[in-house]
């Protein structure tokens, strides 16, 4: 067994974190690809038997689950090269704080607005997410300038690449370029890091198709 292993899958946010982390970290290891979620293996079930998700990261056969975990755990076992979380504690807490943050209140939001039946829920999700990206916008990146470090940049992925695939996808404009320029901004510069284009974003066009097979557009249907 390779000493690092991932149980990932190719359309998961969660699982292209930790590749950029161990990219990021010139840490190799073997990429295992899991259907996720229509034929579960045992496997991730075995070694996350908790959640039962991926992404799954096995080190010397130690199982860790959860994306934001598995980067803090990279980032203490390999303080060699890049790291991932900022020294100074205040900056830490404001990364975690931020991360925490887009997992526990964007992302719920965005589930919603993908994959809910009802209409006006995913409408109300839709104007949830745009306050949301707001104070993103206005309070996380301000000035252009990241202080707390690789660890947000690696995790912000969700919002500066699968957002505005996703919105595509279901046919809403939420994050537009005037709105947005810090988060539009942010993201132009992390897409044109080489460790990010390295470690291989899904194709854009790929992730529209898969997201456009689950998510029905956010259109209001007509009674017949
Ligand atoms: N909070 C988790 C989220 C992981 C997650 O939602 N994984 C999805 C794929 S994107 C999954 O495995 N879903 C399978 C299922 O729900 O059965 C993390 O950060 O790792």
């Amino acid at each position: 067994m390779a000493e690092v292993q991932l149980l990932g899958n190719w359309a998961s946010p969660f699982s292209k974190r930790v590749e950029i982390a161990l990219k990021l970290k010139g840490i190799q290891y073997e990429y295992i690809e899991e259907d996720i979620p229509i034929n579960k293996s045992p496997r991730v079930v075995k070694y996350n038997p908790i959640y039962k998700k991926i992404p799954v990261f096995l080190h010397d056969g130690k199982s860790i689950a959860e994306s934001l975990l598995i980067l803090e755990y990279i980032d203490e076992t390999w303080k060699e090269g890049t790291p991932l979380l900022p020294n100074d504690p205040y900056q830490r807490a404001m990364a975690r704080f931020w991360a925490k943050f887009m997992d526990e209140k964007c992302l719920p939001e965005i589930l919603k607005l993908c994959y809910e039946s009802n209409y006006e829920v995913r409408m109300k999700a839709k104007g949830e997410l745009h306050e949301l990206l707001k104070l993103l916008e206005n309070e996380l990146i301000k000035d252009n300038t990241n202080l707390f470090g690789e660890y947000i940049e690696i995790v912000s992925i969700l919002v500066t690449y699968w957002i505005g695939i996703i919105q595509e996808a279901v046919q809403v404009d939420i994050l537009k370029k005037e709105e947005f320029p810090n988060i539009c901004g942010w993201a132009d510069k992390l897409m044109s890091r080489s460790f990010i284009k390295e470690s291989r974003l899904p194709p854009r066009d790929k992730l529209l198709v898969f997201y456009k097979t689950y998510a029905k557009p956010l259109i209001k249907e007509v009674p017949q």
